[in-house]
C-alpha cells in the first residue's frame, strides 16, 4: 500500500461557554482548517480533548466531521484511542462507516501495561477494521516511551501502516525509520517538524495546524526543495508561536488565538484551563499573532 503522507492538523473542539460539546461551534472551526489547504485533519486526538471527552461526544464530533468534509479532497484520521479496546473498537467501526481514511490510538496508558498487552491492543484494534491503523508514540502524554523494538513489532502487524512520533527521542525515531522503511512516519510535535522532516517524516500532524495551517504546508514545501533558509524562517515563527502557547497552557491559548481569528470553539474543558488570567491570555496571544513576520 500506498505510503501516507502531508501535513495534518489535530483538529480542536468546540465546547460551548459551559464546556458542553457544541456542533456549531465545531462545524465553524473544521470549516476553518478545512480552508487552509492541509492534506487533512486527525480527528479525536489529545488536541481534540478527547481524554476529556466522552465516547458519545467522540462519535458525535466524527460524524459532524465527516460531515464537513463531504465533497473536499481531504484524509481524515480518526484517533480512537480509549483506556479500553472495547470503546476503541466502537469508534473505530464507526470511523470506517463514516468513510474515515485511517485510524490512529493512543497506546492504553491508564495502568502500567506491560509491552505485550499494548502490542495486544493494537493488534485487535487494527484488525477490527479494514483501515490502515497509525501507532502512537507520545511520552509526554502516556509517561512512558515504548521500546524500539515493540514499536517494531507493532509495525509488522496487519493493518499497521506507520507511526505517528511525538517525542524529542530523534535518534530513535531514525533507528526505526531505518529498519521499517516501508511505514508511514508522521511528525508531532510541530515547533521542530523540520528535525523530523529531515530524518525522514512523510509528514506532520500539529495542534497548531488548525491556525497556522498554511505556514505548515509553506515549511514542508521549502524543506522538499531543500530552501533551509525558508524552512528555518518558518520553522522559527511555528516556535515564537508555540513559546507563547507554552505560557498560556497549549490548548486554552490556541482556543484564545483562535477567537481572536474569529473562531470561537470555546474554553477548554476543565480541569484544563487557561494558566493565566483570560485578559491577558488575550493580549498575549495577540501580540503574536499580530507580530510582523
Ligand atoms: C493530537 O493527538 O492531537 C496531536 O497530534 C498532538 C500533537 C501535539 N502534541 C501533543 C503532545 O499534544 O502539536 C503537538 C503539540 O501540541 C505542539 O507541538 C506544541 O508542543
Amino acid at each position: 500500500t500506498k505510503k501516507m503522507s502531508g501535513m495534518y492538523a489535530a483538529l480542536m473542539t468546540g465546547l460551548n461557554d459551559d464546556g458542553a460539546f457544541d456542533e456549531a461551534r465545531q462545524r465553524a472551526l473544521t470549516d476553518y482548517v478545512l480552508g487552509q489547504g492541509l492534506a487533512g485533519l486527525y480527528v479525536g486526538g489529545s488536541s481534540g480533548e478527547a481524554g476529556l471527552l466522552d465516547v458519545e461526544e467522540l462519535s458525535q464530533q466524527q460524524g459532524i466531521v465527516a460531515d464537513c468534509a463531504q465533497g473536499r479532497d481531504t484524509t481524515l484520521i480518526a484517533h480512537v484511542g480509549m483506556p479500553n479496546l472495547r470503546d476503541s473498537i466502537r469508534l473505530a467501526e464507526q470511523a470506517a462507516g463514516l468513510g474515515y481514511h485511517a485510524l490512529s490510538a493512543l497506546p492504553p496508558h491508564s495502568y502500567p501495561f506491560s509491552d505485550a498487552e499494548i502490542e495486544g491492543y493494537y493488534r485487535d484494534l487494527a484488525a477490527a477494521t479494514d483501515l490502515p491503523l497509525i501507532v502512537y508514540e507520545v511520552p509526554v502524554r502516556t509517561g512512558r516511551p515504548i521500546p524500539l523494538d515493540s514499536l517494531v513489532r507493532i509495525l509488522d502487524l496487519p493493518n499497521v501502516s506507520g507511526i505517528k512520533f511525538t517525542s524529542t527521542d530523534t535518534f530513535k525515531f531514525s533507528m526505526l525509520r531505518r529498519q521499517r522503511p516501508d511505514s508511514s512516519y508522521f511528525f508531532g510535535f510541530d515547533e521542530i517538524y523540520t528535525t523530523g522532516k529531515v530524518l525522514g517524516a512523510n509528514g506532520g500532524i500539529g495542534t497548531t495546524y488548525n491556525l497556522l495551517g498554511k505556514l505548515y504546508v509553506a515549511l514542508d514545501a521549502a524543506m522538499n526543495d531543500g530552501d533551509l533558509r525558508r524552512a528555518q524562517e518558518l520553522q522559527d515563527v511555528s516556535q515564537i508561536f508555540v513559546e507563547a502557547l507554552l505560557e498560556t497552557g497549549v490548548l486554552p491559548g490556541m482556543k484564545i488565538a483562535l477567537r481572536l481569528q474569529g473562531i470561537d470553539c470555546g474554553p477548554t474543558r476543565a480541569p484544563m484551563a487557561l494558566r493565566m488570567p483570560e485578559d491577558k491570555a488575550e493580549a498575549h496571544m495577540r501580540a503574536v499573532l499580530e507580530r510582523p513576520e
